[in-house]
């Protein structure tokens, strides 16, 4: 005998409310899924990073309508704030057609930070902001002449970086790693590392085994802990590719964390409990740490409590910071270029995997060669003013 449970028939009075609003939603609108009219803002030439040194900077901006939205011409507005100071509000200056826009953030000096957003009107009265959510979040803006390649590491080659092995299986090895898919056809471990032309990264136990449960981490937990890097006196960026796949329990956290005491201490900048494939991340260590010449990132895989299926890994491990670059080859700021400066480079001459401009990076590529001697001797013997 088939009979509905009060369950069942509670099901069906809720599916005929549904119909019904579903219904009326499309007599209002024409649409089930009608969305309000909004206004999206776009940047042809691409938003600016890095803003010359005592120089306006100027950046297209064009406002079109979705779901019907139409923009209200000469309503676009720019917001900015110098150095997290109040915020400022000018107008867009209209080009051709309507509500195509140029911003113009003004000259400001080497290391100043530009916050900005802009907004613009929709017909219906609302106004419309990119972010959507400004001020609580904008954009920003460095004056600097370059980016400084402090630290770069694809993991080909053995930088110096410690591991703790403290689970049974599945501790950190800089390696090949090799495909692992479940039973169910997730994979869980990819076959290549990141770099595009690499092959090695590190890997929670490269091997596939014969199942997916095999290298994974088991038993306990494994840091990757970079050598300490001198970060003193600049404002650093890291960044870095990372994988993580965690199942069968989701105990288990992949934590990203800094310490500015060679170790001592760390804080965290990232803790994963869910399944990502490879994923680009890049945060600012004054964010969580003052920079120091003691700094060490950490990586740290687990398999804790209930028992997961664990796998981690890092690749193309990245540390950059503004440059402002005045008097170009005057690598001991006294504005000339002179024996000294030369001296400087020689000190410093076939570094690679990063390096401070006044080390002689003068193309800020990472390393001090002869490409930085040949720029240096171009410019020896000049003043600055
Ligand atoms: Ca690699
Ligand atoms: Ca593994
Ligand atoms: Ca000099
Ligand atoms: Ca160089």
């Amino acid at each position: 005998m088939v009979c509905a449970t009060p369950r069942e028939s509670g099901h069906r009075t809720l599916g005929f409310a549904l119909l019904a609003a579903a219904a009326a939603a499309l007599l209002n609108s024409g649409s089930a899924f009608a969305q309000p009219p909004a206004l999206i803002f776009d940047y042809p030439d691409g938003r600016p990073e890095l803003l010359n040194p005592g120089e306006a900077t100027t950046f297209r901006v064009i406002v079109t309508g979705e779901y019907g939205g139409i923009p209200v011409p000469d309503s676009g507005r720019l917001h900015y704030a110098l150095n997290a100071s109040d915020w400022e509000t000018v107008l867009l200056t209209p080009t051709d057609p309507p509500n195509e826009y140029e911003a113009t953030l003004p000259a400001a000096s080497c290391f100043d930070v530009y916050n900005w957003y802009v907004s613009a009107e929709e017909i219906s009265g609302s106004t419309f902001y990119d972010p959507a959510d400004a001020p609580s979040t904008s954009y920003s803006a460095i004056v600097a002449t370059g980016e400084a390649i402090l630290f770069v590491d694809d993991f080909e080659t053995d930088r110096g970086w410690e591991v703790y092995a403290g689970a049974d299986t599945g501790n950190w090895e800089r390696a090949d790693p090799e495909e692992v898919v479940t039973i169910a056809g997730t994979l869980t471990q990819p076959e290549d590392d990141h770099t595009p032309d690499g092959t090695l990264c590190y890997v929670t136990g490269p091997l596939a085994g014969e199942g997916a449960g095999d290298y994974d981490v088991d038993g306990g937990t494994t840091h990757l802990t970079s050598p300490v890097i001198d970060l003193a006196g600049v404002d650093p960026s890291v960044s870095y590719w990372r994988w993580y796949h965690l199942s069968s329990t989701w105990d288990d956290e992949f934590l990203i964390q800094v310490s500015n005491n060679g170790g001592l201490n760390w804080v965290t900048v990232e803790s994963i409990d869910d399944r990502e494939t490879w994923t680009y991340l890049e945060w600012k260590v004054s964010d969580y740490v003052t920079p120091t010449d003691q700094v060490r990132v950490r990586f740290t895989a687990s398999d804790t409590g209930y028992p997961s299926l664990v796998e981690a890994l890092v690749d193309d491990f990245v540390i950059t910071a503004p440059v402002c670059v005045t008097c170009f080859g005057d690598l001991d700021n006294d504005n000339d270029v002179d024996l000294a400066d030369l001296a400087q480079l020689l000190a410093h001459y076939g570094l690679t995997g990063g390096a401070r401009y006044e080390y002689g990076d003068l193309d800020l590529d990472g390393d001090v060669d002869l490409s930085d001697l040949a720029a240096l001797l171009a410019v020896y013997g000049t003043t600055c003013p």
